[in-house]
């Protein structure tokens, strides 16, 4: 069935709506940043740059590194944005624009967040490198998919349970990552756990400037939840939606944190610009390892 035009929207010249691109812009391996200036912090690594566009807060950049093609994308903040950039980008490789509709191949994307992240343990200190396991969805945007069939129950349940989640907020959802980007991008010098994804930054992570929260205890409990060894590690704001959409869509996830704050004890990295460039290098090797 062809897509109406309200649905799919494309500019003038064929780009899609917001993220200002064409099918021959991107690469099937990508790279999501949160802060557009980021995107240039690891494309300085690249040998060639072969395109750039902006719109709004998504900036994408597309060239080689040791000769592979890649293309990254500055997200913005937060899960409704990656609504945004996994269908617009899932759109350029599986929808025929001219006709507007699915492909009958499909093609898969591989995408590698190089995030910043703060973890809720003391022995993950800042300044460490966190590949997220899984993401879990504290922010309701994959509630309006059909996710029963990437969904855990069994942990989201004791989640539930733990915690006394309320149940005016959304359904905590467990969505695992890539496996195949997972091998990857693991080694020893990197952390493994779930990464919890909050729809804001204030409240819905547990800080408190002058608002009350609805359950002061929550990062308490989120920090003491173990199930089989299973613990949630870090705070921030796009994995779970990420590992959501891509699994749902057909396409491989990893999330890499830069852990610049622990919230465990307290502290801010002395300097958040080196770990995150340590982590750009780092994970721009492993791809291509
Ligand atoms: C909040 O300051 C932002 O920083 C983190 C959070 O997920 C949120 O997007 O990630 P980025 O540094 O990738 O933006």
């Amino acid at each position: 069935m062809s897509i109406q035009h309200s649905e799919l929207i494309l500019n003038p010249d064929g780009s899609i709506y917001h993220l200002n691109l064409r099918p021959e812009h991107i690469a099937t391996d990508i790279i999501f940043v949160g802060d557009q200036y980021r995107v240039d912090k690891v494309t300085k690594h690249f040998d060639t740059i072969e395109f750039s566009t902006q719109k709004r807060e998504f900036k994408t950049t597309t060239g080689t590194y040791k000769g592979k093609r890649i293309s990254v994308i500055s997200t913005g903040i937060g899960p409704d944005n990656i609504d945004i950039v996994l269908n617009e980008l899932d759109a350029l490789v599986n929808i025929d624009l001219s006709t507007r509709r699915a492909k009958e191949k499909h093609t898969q994307l591989n995408i590698t967040r190089i995030g910043t992240s703060g973890s809720l343990h003391a022995d993950i200190p800042v300044d460490s490198f966190l590949l997220s396991s899984h993401g879990l969805d504290l922010n309701g945007m994959l509630q309006s998919y059909q996710v029963d069939e990437i969904s855990h129950p069994d942990i989201e349940e004791a989640f539930i349970k733990h915690t006394n989640w309320s149940a005016k907020k959304s359904y905590p959802l467990i969505v695992s990552n890539g496996k195949a980007l997972e091998d990857k991008l693991a080694s020893n010098k990197v952390y493994k756990g779930i990464t919890a994804t909050a729809g804001g930054f204030y409240g819905p992570q547990g800080r408190v400037l002058r608002l009350p929260l609805q359950d002061p205890d929550l990062n308490k409990k989120i920090d003491s939840f173990n199930y089989n060894n299973n613990r949630i590690t870090n705070l921030e704001m796009e994995t779970s939606a990420i590992y959501g959409l891509a699994k749902l869509l057909g396409h491989n996830a990893a999330s890499m944190n830069a852990i610049i704050a622990n919230r465990a004890n307290g502290t801010f990295s002395k300097d958040p610009y080196k770990v995150v460039n340590d982590l750009i290098a780092y994970t721009l090797d492993k791809l291509v390892e």
